[in-house]
């Protein structure tokens, strides 16, 4: 059993992605701690380490999605399109460590498998799958919201005799499509943006579709040459357009209700936003999230457009979302998905009508006995999202208190970053902060600061201890499905922002849906409060 570090270490954290790249800075470089990233990949990037499926691409738009903390990151690197591919991010993260200079402080092939608080020593310690053993005065989590990969049950999938894939763990190597015969599961993000790019490699490529989803031209493209020059001489625009937003994004919805305008000019606004492309479009009105009536507006004339797309008259009432309201489930942006049913070799089928019987040493048998003959099956069937991966850490708390345990009813929390019974444990994006309703990047820049001043806090005041008061994190995490009840957001049955793609999992709205704008207020009101709802020991 190998020790990496004698000594206890002022903290650990897990990850090493957009969060646990810009923590371990803060506390090195502004707060002098000792602190280490333990990251299960061989390569830093987190998300963006492991979704490596043809088309992966951030719905961000990329001088967007990128730290804002060091204007040095922000003057010398380069996007080259719209929005930022898989590739092109693995590499600005990669260049973020190098010029940081923080590869030394981040173990990698370090899967955390156990983390107990020691109430003695009051100390956390962490072994890692390769029994590496590590203690640290704080834990901090950041393994994203995404990334702990949900792939059904399927009978018989064991004797299934071709390769099978899931977008959240694609391998390294390029994958093969070449005159092969594909079935893709899931009509989610991935598999919206896979979809197409694989469409164009495979002889035939099936398209399993459970639930028809909305999605919105992304309308991608190579930035000006002009582009950085410009960004740099804006950098500040940007931030404050950003950080007046709901969303982390750098627009505001406008103060107007489809609902309430003439038919035509409502037409002509989604018209402009569906051209201009991305998710800028949801953001066309104000109530779309918030009426039923101003929301099928917009759902209808994206099924239109679906409807206009497609031209097998079937397949475009196949791929009609109908079950949800648009922007409910998070909305995929896309290159040319609703067209890709237009290729000869594309074959959509609807798992509703005819679901999935099981597998077979040649293929996916259907309910009605058809045996779809395939060499790849590609799971596109998304995460087991928000909470996945902090559970899957194996976190005892005091006494001994499982986290899987304390959230089994649903993560309960305070401001989505502390949890009663858990001293010294932060949550970077967890359940109950606005995380993936925001440009992530915009959000885990506030965590990690407020983390960071919490601590300096801390350390200033001679405090070795803090945790969420219970009734603090009762009514935070009350107050959070109250505010997703005031919205539309809770009526997508199989969303995951509501844990219901994952069977046996509790139904509770994880995500905080008052905006990042609201967010940080709130949590610098509390931090200027001298941290209320946290207690000090
Ligand atoms: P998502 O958005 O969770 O999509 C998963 C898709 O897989 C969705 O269409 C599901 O259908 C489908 N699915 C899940 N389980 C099954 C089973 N058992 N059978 C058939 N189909 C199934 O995951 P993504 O990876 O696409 O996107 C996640 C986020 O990552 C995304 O929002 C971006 O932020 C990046 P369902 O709708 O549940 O009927």
């Amino acid at each position: 059993m190998k020790e990496l570090c004698a000594k206890p270490l002022d903290a650990i954290i897990v990850g090493a992605g957009f969060s646990g790249i810009y923590q371990l800075y803060s506390l090195r470089e502004k707060l002098g701690l000792r602190a280490k990233i333990l990251e299960a990949g061989a390569g830093v990037g987190g998300t963006w380490y492991w979704n490596r499926y043809p088309g992966a691409r951030c719905d961000s738009e990329s001088h967007t999605y990128c730290y804002y903390f060091n204007r040095e990151l922000l003057e010398t690197w380069q996007w080259t399109e719209r929005y930022p591919g898989q590739q092109e991010i693995l590499r600005y993260l990669n260049f973020c460590v190098e010029t940081l200079d923080l590869q030394k402080d981040i173990y990698l092939n370090e899967r955390v498998s156990d983390a107990t608080w020691d109430d003695q020593s009051q100390v956390w310690n962490i072994t890692t799958k390769s029994k590496s053993k590590f203690t640290a005065r704080f834990l901090i989590t950041a393994v994203g919201c995404l990334s702990t990969t949900n792939k059904p049950k399927i009978d018989g999938l064991p004797a299934f005799s071709g390769d099978v894939f899931h977008t959240g763990h694609w391998p390294h190597e390029p994958v093969n499509f070449d005159k092969k015969r594909v079935a893709v599961i899931g009509t989610g993000s991935s598999g919206i943006q896979a979809i197409p790019e694989i469409a164009k490699q495979v002889e035939k490529l099936f398209v399993l579709q459970r639930t028809p989803n909305y999605s919105v031209p992304a309308r991608n493209r190579p930035l000006k040459p002009n582009f950085h020059l410009e960004f740099v001489k804006k950098i500040e625009f940007w931030r404050g357009k950003m950080q007046r937003s709901r969303h982390g994004h750098p627009w505001v919805a406008p103060d107007r209700e489809v609902k309430k305008m003439a038919k035509e000019e409502s037409l002509k606004i989604m018209e402009r936003a569906w051209l201009h492309g991305g998710l800028s479009f949801r953001d066309s009105f104000c109530d779309v999230l918030l009426s039923a009536e101003s929301n099928e507006i917009m759902s209808e004339f994206i099924r239109q457009k679906i409807l206009k797309t497609v031209i097998n008259p079937d397949t475009a009432n196949t791929l009609l979302p109908k079950d949800h309201p648009f922007g409910t489930k998070r909305p995929p942006i896309d290159t040319n998905y609703f067209e890709t049913f237009n290729r000869e070799n594309v074959c959509l089928l609807d798992l509703k009508a005819n679901p999935i019987n099981g597998c077979e040493p040649n293929g996916i048998r259907l309910r009605d006995d058809t045996l779809i003959e395939i060499d790849i099956i590609v799971f596109a069937t998304g995460f087991d999202a928000m909470t996945g991966s902090i559970e899957k850490l194996n976190v005892r708390g005091r006494g001994g208190l499982e986290l899987s345990n304390a959230w089994k009813a649903g993560p309960e929390s305070y401001l989505g970053l502390t949890v009663a019974g858990f001293p010294n444990l932060f949550t970077i994006t967890g359940p109950g902060s606005p995380s993936v309703l925001t440009n992530m990047p915009r959000a885990i820049e506030q965590h990690v600061d407020w983390i960071s001043n919490l601590l300096n806090y801390m350390i200033n005041s001679g405090h070795v201890q803090v945790e969420a008061e219970k009734s603090a994190a009762r009514s935070w995490t009350k107050y959070v499905t109250n505010v997703a009840n005031q919205t539309l957001l809770p009526k997508a049955n199989h969303s995951w922002y509501l844990g219901a793609n994952i069977p046996g999992k509790a139904r509770v709205f994880m995500p905080y849906a008052n905006g990042l704008d609201n967010y940080r207020k709130y949590c610098d009101e509390v931090a200027r409060g001298k941290y209320q709802g946290l207690v000090f020991t």
